[in-house]
């Protein structure tokens, strides 16, 4: 019985080294605060996704794929460097005119396909800084960012929708920028008279309810102030749509050599104001609106491959880049139209948080004819792309290139004997001294100032008091709700000792 068992599993590798030599186009669908649970195929049972979850049902459904951070910056800083981001200082979330936070002569994701001979591009939200040390000059070149990191073309929103300026980053220049009147982005109101989200308050088509009260756009007040490139901003109501039509675009130019898309989009991350045509479509406000919205730009990308014919030959992941939140600094109404929609699925905590509901996240892979279709409970992260695109394609990382990203390809393509981690820490936005160490079944928490940060749904931006460590069963006890660590003892001081190891390893 072994031999033939010996002979099957031998056969199979070899088909599997096999593929792994294959250049597929490769597609990273990355949502914005996107929860566990706000997937139809996961959870969400008030409204449909009906594209994302048949990206599932063709592909492989990971239940547990996580993103490194549970906020922006870092898991798209972890996801593009392969390196975690509390091993560098300034990866927190990056503010209005931040200076490039990835710097040229980094390993990145992208450089490592572009090697393999990829076209590589991002189109959607950046959030990773752009410029040298003084930041971006909005009315010049733009440089470096994304094209001095590994990416052909970009075409951006350069920070989140959120902050200032809503314009559109082609490669190394502003969109439609009319240099009679340029752009000036300012820490500081500009002037007495400027309109603010304060001194307009009953102008705004969306009251904000934290923050956000500084300069106006599109009758929404944003973070930091801005003033000129009127015929350069867009309305937030397109964002997906012409990022939709940009990638179609680009892809169609692209066929024919590999190419890799990383589609960067905005939803449902605030200010959630979808397209008119998604408002009002579901029933818990803009947020699902948003996330309806997303559903549609999942379903266009792959109607696209569809029609030219590369789903066989697209590997294609869809993930997140942290848990959700409801109220984020404006009144939509997420909080009070949550009903019994579960955001973060049967996790606990969202965005903010190191609790599971923080980073782990949807997480699909398709590649039609390739993956047999299915659903996984491997650890797999975001993070972990880096070094399983260089093993799927054959490129051999640079010395000290990704650090702490896993080849776990074989487990991303549904390998039935493949594992996936044995062990992944997950942080907050950093230097909060929070992080969560996932090591198997086990899940150590820790906090070390004694406070949790969005725990909970309905008081999720408060700051909660828990212990310095906790220990879960994240198997039996999904939502950590039983603290084990007085139970297990020694091995809360192995999983303690293992995470700062880690964690001290090589912090630049
Ligand atoms: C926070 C913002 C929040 C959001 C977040 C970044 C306030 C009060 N809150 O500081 O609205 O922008 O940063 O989100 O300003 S992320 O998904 O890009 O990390
Ligand atoms: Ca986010």
């Amino acid at each position: 019985m072994r031999i033939p068992v010996l002979f099957f599993c031998l056969f199979f590798s070899t088909l599997f080294v096999r593929a792994e030599t294959r250049r597929p186009n490769v597609i990273v669908i990355m949502a914005d605060d996107l929860g566990y649970g706000d997937i139809s195929c996961q959870g969400a049972s008030t409204y449909e996704t009906p594209n994302i979850d048949r990206l599932a049902a063709e592909g492989l459904r990971f239940t547990s794929g996580y993103c490194t951070a549970s906020t922006c910056t870092p898991t798209r800083y972890s996801f593009l460097t392969g390196t975690y981001a509390f091993r560098t200082k300034g990866t927190g979330i990056a503010p209005p005119s931040a200076p490039a936070i990835i710097l040229p002569g980094t390993a990145t994701l992208p450089g490592m396909l572009k090697e393999a001979g990829y076209r590589t591009a991002v189109i959607g939200k950046w959030h990773l800084g752009l410029g040298g040390p003084d930041g971006p000059d909005w009315n010049g070149e733009i440089t470096p960012g994304p094209l001095e990191i590994g990416f052909d073309h970009c075409f951006l929103l350069p920070t989140t929708n959120d902050r200032v300026p809503q314009v559109y980053l082609q490669d190394r220049r502003v969109l439609n920028l009319d240099p009679s009147d340029p752009i000036r982005v300012y820490r500081e109101k500009p002037s007495e008279d400027h309109p603010t989200g304060i001194t307009h308050r009953d102008t705004l088509k969306m009251d904000w309810t934290h923050g956000h009260n500084n300069t106006i756009h599109n009758g929404i007040s944003r973070i930091g102030f801005y003033t000129g490139g009127e015929k350069a901003r867009f309305r937030d109501e397109d964002l997906a749509d012409e990022w939709v039509k940009r990638s179609i675009a680009w892809i169609e130019a692209a066929a024919g050599e590999p190419f890799f898309l990383f589609f960067a989009s905005h939803d449902p991350h605030v200010p959630r104001m979808p397209h008119e045509r998604f408002q009002g479509t579901t029933p818990h406000g803009f947020r699902s609106d948003s996330i309806a919205q997303l559903d549609w730009c999942v379903g266009e990308l792959m109607g696209t491959l569809d029609r030219l014919d590369l789903a066989e030959n697209t590997f294609v992941v869809f993930c997140s880049d942290n848990g959700p939140v409801m109220d984020d600094g404006y009144a939509d109404g997420a909080l009070e139209k949550v009903g019994d929609h579960r955001a973060g699925g049967p996790f606990k905590g969202g965005k903010y948080s190191v609790f599971e509901g923080g980073t782990r996240t949807p997480f699909i892979t398709r590649w039609k004819g390739t993956i047999t279709p299915g659903v996984s409970e491997e650890v797999v992260a975001t993070i972990d792309l880096f070094a399983s695109l260089a093993s799927l394609t054959g490129t051999k990382l640079q010395p000290g290139a990704a650090p702490d990203s896993a080849d776990v390809l074989d487990a991303l393509l549904g390998d039935s004997v493949a594992k996936g981690r044995s062990e992944l820490v997950q942080q907050d936005n950093g230097s909060s001294g929070n992080f969560g160490f996932r090591a198997g079944k086990w899940k150590l928490v820790r906090h070390d100032k004694g406070k949790a940060r969005n725990m909970i749904v309905e008081s999720e931006l408060a700051n909660t008091d828990v212990p310095k460590f906790q220990l879960f069963d994240v198997e039996a006890d999904p939502g950590e709700t039983v603290d084990l660590i007085e139970r297990n003892p020694e091995l809360a001081v192995k999983l303690k000792k293992r995470l700062e190891e880690i964690i001290g390893s090589g912090i630049k």
